[in-house]
């Protein structure tokens, strides 16, 4: 490994005056509290109480009490000198059953994580959607049903009113890609479904919330921006064959520009939308005058980048790069600048933010390879930002350990290790280096 600094401690590669050093969580994956002050159930509640869906029996009914250790865990960002906080909201916690009467003290929690924030100086970057639907939907079909969209977009206008005058940031969805290919093609996620022509009809459902949402945000009086974070994985060849380019841009299609072109261009891509066959439920879902409330105007695009896709002429899928504990990860940095630069050419100069970017590591302490890992990423980010992207900040992925869905608490993505059984934070190394980082401005 090559040394990280320079000798006289200035860093090689510096960032912009004011770049957005950051890190993110998700309301499931450490908040814990799941049945205090009249927070409601959501599908991930449900799903990890079913004997066999996740490692170890795991849950998120502790996790990592975050919900209950808000001033310390504030206290811990401020130490590490972080300047954007992204956390979302579990909607349950604000609407215990997806619509109707507001919960307070739900709201009060993260009316105090927005101003714990403030008062440290750090931005909070909200989502409001990070995969925890309150089961009362699930039980009128959830995303299945398109009035998911329009609670959606009732229970963000709550949030807009409630949080506007303080958050600069919003973002709708995350990750809409893994609920459809995980949650309702797989079946590993909640709601655990394996259904892949309703899985589509999902994913429209899930855009069109967005565009509904982005509506909502539009008459109030936020100041703030937003838009949605995506996980974008560029796709390449595997080798030279005009087999293994056409595979590519099939999986481009499926990867990524179902997804960008929606909400960027206002259309879903031909190529991708002529694979759904004529009596696919996703045609009949998809309505006059959707596209244009899919695609109104987004302030800036989140982006979740944890690697590369190679495909073969069989359409098959290889790692031509080194995987984590993470063994769906393929890592390559470079991955990172051809997206950025690729999303610039294709979709326009909008502001873009990296929302997630990490690694497993089974290195509980002595996480060298996650510094690695982080700083080849931000020198990739930096080549970006100097070819022109207009990138404004970095959330890394993730700020401490947390309850990783269905692997339970078997891997560990944090700078910031927990102790699960008594909720003590530690640094690891990659902590200590990402604040040097961070107090530098540049790696
Ligand atoms: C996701 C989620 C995170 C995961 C992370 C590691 O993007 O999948 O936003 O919740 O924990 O990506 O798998």
């Amino acid at each position: 490994m090559k040394p990280v600094q320079n000798p006289s401690g200035a860093p090689e590669l510096r960032f912009p005056e004011g770049f957005g050093w950051g890190a993110a969580t998700s309301a499931y994956q450490i908040e814990g509290a799941a049945n205090e002050d009249g927070r409601g159930p959501s599908v991930w509640d449900v799903f990890s109480h079913r004997p066999g869906r996740v490692r170890e029996g795991a849950t998120g009914d502790v996790a990592a009490d975050h919900y209950h250790r808000l001033t310390g865990d504030l206290d811990l960002m401020r130490d590490l000198g972080l300047r954007s906080y992204r956390f979302s909201i579990a909607w349950p916690r604000v609407l215990p059953t997806g619509r109707g009467t507001v919960n307070a003290k739900g709201l009060d929690f993260y009316s105090r994580l927005a101003d714990g924030l403030l008062e440290r100086g750090i931005a909070p970057v909200v989502t409001l959607f990070h995969w925890d639907t309150p089961q009362a939907l699930q039980e009128l079909g959830g995303w299945e049903n398109r009035d998911c969209a329009k609670w959606f977009a009732d229970y963000a206008h709550t949030m807009f009113t409630a949080l506007g005058d303080r958050v600069p940031t919003w973002l709708t969805l995350n990750e809409p890609k893994t609920v459809v290919d995980v949650g309702y093609t797989a079946g590993t996620h909640a709601p655990g479904k394996q259904d892949r022509q309703l899985a589509n009809v999902v994913g429209h459902h899930l855009l069109l919330g967005h565009g509904l949402a982005v509506q909502a945000f539009r008459g109030t009086a936020g100041k703030g921006r937003i838009g949605a974070a995506l996980s974008l994985s560029p796709t390449y060849p595997a080798d030279d064959s005009a087999a293994a380019r056409l595979q590519a841009t099939r999986a481009d299609a499926e990867e990524n520009r179902r997804w960008l072109d929606p909400l960027l261009l206002g259309r879903y891509p031909a190529d991708w939308l002529a694979t759904q066959p004529a009596d696919a439920p996703l045609r009949a879902a998809i309505k006059d005058g959707d596209a244009a409330v899919i695609g109104a105007r987004n302030d800036l695009l989140g982006v979740n980048y944890y690697g590369t896709t190679h495909v073969t002429g069989t359409g098959s899928r290889v790692m031509l790069h080194p995987t984590s504990q993470a063994t769906w990860q393929e890592i390559d940095p470079n991955g990172l600048f051809d997206l950025l630069t690729r999303i610039k050419r294709d979709y326009g100069d909008l502001p873009l933010t990296i929302t997630e970017n990490g690694m497993a590591t089974t290195n509980p302490m002595q996480d060298q390879d996650r510094v690695t890992f982080l700083r080849d990423h931000l020198a990739a980010a930096h080549r970006a930002i100097q070819a022109g992207v207009r990138l404004e900040s970095y959330h890394l992925w993730s700020l401490m350990d947390n309850f990783e869905w269905a692997e339970g608490y078997t891997q560990r993505w944090g700078i910031v290790h927990v102790d699960f059984a008594t909720q003590k934070r530690t640094h690891k190394a990659s902590a200590d280096w990402y604040r040097t980082v961070i107090a530098r401005n540049g790696v």
